[in-house]
């Protein structure tokens, strides 16, 4: 008789019974968050019908002009995570400071970060987006919680993931223990086991940037990529294929399924900044599941989850993927 396909429900139940990483609090928060990507992807799929593509009249904290579908993805987030008594606050990209539990729910002992929707470049054309998500403690020497509970290295996430709103809606998480992906099931409306134990390849013949940027980039950045330009006929040795969907969770889902390394490095317009994306909602998750499938993930040079952040928004430069293609890129810059 076929296996009957796991939830992932029974899979964070039979999780925590296996090595206790998934207490029962960070599993209702792990299930609302899912519930709450099913929600995002009913109106992501909706799209014009729901009226939701297009533009808000507002910026975020990066000074984007911010997508409908940027704000209805947090205030799901917002509303889905606040009475459950498992947070004690929640970070988004779109929101300037932290959002406190209202003191009518009860305070959790987690923090919740997230991107709501990211690749918002790609909404009202129709390209895969996704939710990212990150899951720290708070500490628990400070009454209350500020925004200084969050700023913890990458290496102190409880869990991690991300849900691609795609040609299916698949959930990836990691608490730890491997990497585990849960597919929507519409009928249900069960998000269903499909794969675990996720690996990455260490070794790989694409790779994942905008070149437009190239010539912002600092010098070991363009060695790298000439390289792999240079083909078979160059130092590699091998050709290279490139793909960049400017969807990082697109981009970062095709490395799990099938290798690659993803790159959007330092450049020079802005050099205060240290790069595009941001560390504590986007680069910290996406670095802990690599890792987790036995990829890298540095800003170049340092492994990105050893980073002490300083600010809540703060950016960094990022390489991911096939290990030795990020410990070649990251060998060529000098040591710190
Ligand atoms: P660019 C989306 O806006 C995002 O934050 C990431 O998801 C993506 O990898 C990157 O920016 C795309 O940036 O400059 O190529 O549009």
């Amino acid at each position: 008789m076929a296996q009957s396909k796991i939830s992932l429900t029974r899979y964070l139940v039979e999780q925590q019974r296996a090595d206790g990483l998934i207490p029962g609090q960070l599993r209702l928060l792990l299930e609302v968050v899912a519930r709450a990507c099913k929600s995002i992807s009913q109106a992501v799929n909706k799209g014009a019908l729901g009226g939701v593509l297009g533009t808000a009249e507002s910026e975020n904290v990066q000074g984007e002009i911010q997508k409908k579908l940027d704000i209805i993805a947090n205030e799901v987030l917002i509303e889905a995570n606040e009475w459950g008594g498992h947070l004690a606050a929640m970070a988004s990209e779109e929101m300037d400071s932290i959002y406190v539990v209202p003191n009518r729910y009860p305070q959790g002992e987690y923090l919740l970060l997230f991107d709501p929707l990211d690749g918002s470049s790609n909404i009202d054309v129709n390209v895969s987006i996704g939710t990212i998500f990150s899951v720290l403690k708070k500490p628990d020497d400070t009454p209350g919680v500020q925004e200084g509970d969050f700023l913890q290295a990458g290496s102190k996430q409880v869990a991690a993931g991300y849900c691609i709103y795609g040609p299916q809606t698949t959930l990836v998480l990691t608490v730890g223990a491997g990497v585990a992906m849960f597919t929507l099931d519409r009928e249900q409306g069960s998000f269903m086991l499909t794969q675990e134990d996720i690996q990455i390849p260490a070794d790989t013949k694409e790779f994942a940037v905008n070149m437009s940027n190239m010539r912002h980039w600092d010098a070991p950045v363009k060695r790298y990529i000439d390289e792999c330009l240079a083909g078979k006929e160059g130092p590699r040795g091998k050709d290279f294929n490139m793909r960049w969907i400017a969807s990082m969770v697109a981009d970062v889902h095709r490395i799990l399924m099938r290798g690659g390394v993803f790159m959007y490095p330092w450049d020079k317009r802005e050099p205060e900044k240290a790069g595009k994306l941001r560390l504590m909602y986007e680069a910290n998750p996406m670095s802990w599941l690599v890792e987790q499938a036995g990829g890298a993930a540095t800003n170049g040079r340092q492994r990105i989850m050893d980073l002490q952040p300083s600010k809540l928004h703060e950016r960094v430069a990022v390489v991911l993927g096939s290990k030795n293609e990020v410990e070649r890129l990251t060998g060529y810059h000098d040591p710190l």
